[in-house]
């Protein structure tokens, strides 16, 4: 007999088929069940620290691999990764979010559950405006249909979806044949983009110094080595935003170099501001760029922006044209090539090593890592210098360059590191992170430990929120260490240990208790009896 067919087991076969291979999550009682069936599927559950770190490493491996899952028990867990998941729909990376809540059969009368907000739909509703699509699988009837929906939405816009499973219908079986997902085709109007390509390259035939800018949008839709073909064959000068920056190799020859006008350097504005037509492909265009609508190309109608949201062309949009397929209708058609153009210098000329004794800078410290960089590391930075004085760090070949560029949450970089040691083991992660963000989610790398990870993790640590600081300081931007640590193994150690800290008023104490984690207190033995009996009402 075939075996049977159920709304989790549904749901991971089509995760898998998607190319998920990891979640990350952290458990609880409402998601338990699901955690089973994830670890009886070919789906490798990851635990983490905290809930929003595993959106974060869920997001970095979305970035990567092209899906990335978290999965989380209810509110408690789910709104803890809030603030994750609005990352990935601000910078487009497919992140499904999973989450149990109470059984619907918990739900007769509405009593209060614990971890409850308000009503049972709470948490949905506060992830509406942060996804793309959000179901409840309440119902075997409708529950696949629900899933492919969900799932079209994640593949089509590059954005997180939420799916919310009643803790009593994850083994709820599914009736009928198997639903063939729908493939994400070509879904444009074909005239329409027909004559958007053909406004393009008449646009293009009559200028001599255009400059194409890319964006993260590229990367999401797999689009890099596609378009440095047409980039070589149309021998067009290529930016990148501070968000986009390495979807286009920076060891290319046609590499110019960041453009932002709040950040970028000098010559790559100048070069920019000096052509006579932007070209721009999946950049969201933000504040850090500042290309507004007062930017010539803009209101002089020299510019193409395309994005997964919308393509405009000088002065209007055309409608019914989806980014995917205008990139690539550009890729297949006749485009014009340009005469070569003397770029800026992107070398920035010999510089002395700092003398071993010397103390150590940012300038020293990124040189350095320049010089080390291969294709096999990837950098991912975190909000501060991290990111600001990585902008200028060249990224070779296949090396990646992976931040929260626009959306700009700190504590992103630690946990998104365990996410690239999931996503392609191969990549060794160089972490640059600033005192105040590692002290947000540095406990993550405790991850990286229990699974044999090795991340680099350079911590900038200026005693303070720099950043901060050059906009406007006070006390408030510090960021100050101290404090004693014991290791407690022992009943002696903890009796000293309690000892010393009550005897010392002026400094903080940490202990470190290390116990054995068969040793229960009564009161837990208890409880977990009589949850883990509401999971499975009938042993
Ligand atoms: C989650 C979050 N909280 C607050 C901020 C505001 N913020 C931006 S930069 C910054 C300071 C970062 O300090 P640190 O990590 O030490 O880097 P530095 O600026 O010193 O290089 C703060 C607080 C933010 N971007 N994200
Ligand atoms: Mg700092």
């Amino acid at each position: 007999m075939a075996e049977t067919r159920t709304i989790g087991s549904v749901l991971l076969e089509r995760l898998h088929g998607l190319g998920l291979k990891h979640i990350f999550g952290v458990p609880g009682d409402y998601v338990l069940t699901l955690y089973k069936l994830i670890e009886e599927s070919p789906i490798t559950q990851v635990g983490m620290t905290r809930e929003d770190c595993a959106g974060f490493a869920a997001d970095a491996y979305a970035r990567i691999r092209g899906i990335g899952g978290v999965c989380v028990t209810y509110c408690v867990g789910g709104l803890n990764v809030v603030n994750a998941i609005a990352c990935a729909y601000a910078e487009r990376s497919p992140v499904v979010l999973l989450t149990g809540s109470p059984g619907m059969a918990e739900r007769v009368r509405n009593p209060y559950l614990h971890h409850m907000v308000r009503e049972f739909s709470t948490q949905k509703e506060v992830f509406e405006k942060v996804t793309v699509a959000s179901v409840v699988l309440d119902d075997p009837l409708t529950a696949e249909r629900e899933i492919d929906r969900a799932l079209t939405a994640l593949v089509r816009y590059k954005r997180p979806i939420y799916i919310e499973i009643p803790r009593d219908l994850v083994h709820a079986p599914i009736e009928g044949p198997s639903r063939v997902p729908a493939k994400a085709g070509q879904l444009s109007d074909q005239a329409a983009l027909m004559e958007a390509v053909a406004e393009v390259r008449e646009m293009l035939a009559a200028v001599e110094k255009p400059v194409l800018l890319v964006g993260a949008e590229v990367h999401r839709f797999r689009l890099q080595d596609d378009l440095s073909r047409l980039v070589e064959r149309m021998n067009i000068p290529v930016v990148s935003t501070l968000l986009g920056k390495s979807v286009i190799r920076e060891d290319h020859p046609l590499f110019v170099g960041v453009y932002g006008g709040l950040i970028g350097r000098d010559e790559v504005q100048e070069f920019v501001d000096g052509s006579d037509c932007l070209l721009m492909l999946g950049s969201i265009l933000t504040d850090i760029e500042d290309l507004g609508a007062q930017s010539p190309f803009l209101a002089e109608g020299r510019a193409i922006h395309a994005t997964a949201d919308a393509i405009t062309i000088k002065h209007h949009r055309y409608e019914g044209v989806y980014f995917e397929d205008f990139v690539r209708a550009l890729i297949a058609a006749p485009m014009p090539t340009f005469h070569a153009r003397r770029l800026p210098s992107r070398d920035p000329g010999k510089q002395e090593a700092p003398a071993a004794g010397s103390r150590v800078t940012l300038s020293g410290l990124f040189h350095q890592l320049e010089s080390l960089l291969d294709e096999k590391m990837l950098v991912v930075a975190d909000i501060g210098e991290a990111l600001f004085a990585g902008a200028d760090l060249r990224v070779h070949k296949s090396a990646e360059f992976l931040s929260p560029a626009y959306y700009t949450s700190m504590g992103f970089a630690v946990p998104a590191s365990v996410g690239v040691g999931f996503a392609d083991p191969s990549l060794r992660p160089i972490v640059l992170v600033g005192d105040g963000a590692f002290q947000m989610t540095g406990t993550e790398l405790s991850t990286c430990f229990r699974y044999g990870q090795a991340p680099i993790v350079i911590v900038l640590n200026n005693r303070g929120y720099g950043t901060e600081r050059e906009i406007l300081d006070g006390p408030f931007n510090d960021v100050v260490g101290g404090g004693v640590g014991h290791r407690v193994a022992t009943h002696g150690e903890l009796v000293q240990a309690l000892l010393a800290a009550l005897r010392d008023k002026k400094q903080m104490h940490v202990l470190n208790v290390l116990l054995d984690p068969a040793d229960r207190s009564p009161a837990m033995v208890r409880l977990a009896k009589r949850l883990a009996k509401r999971l499975s009402p009938g042993k």
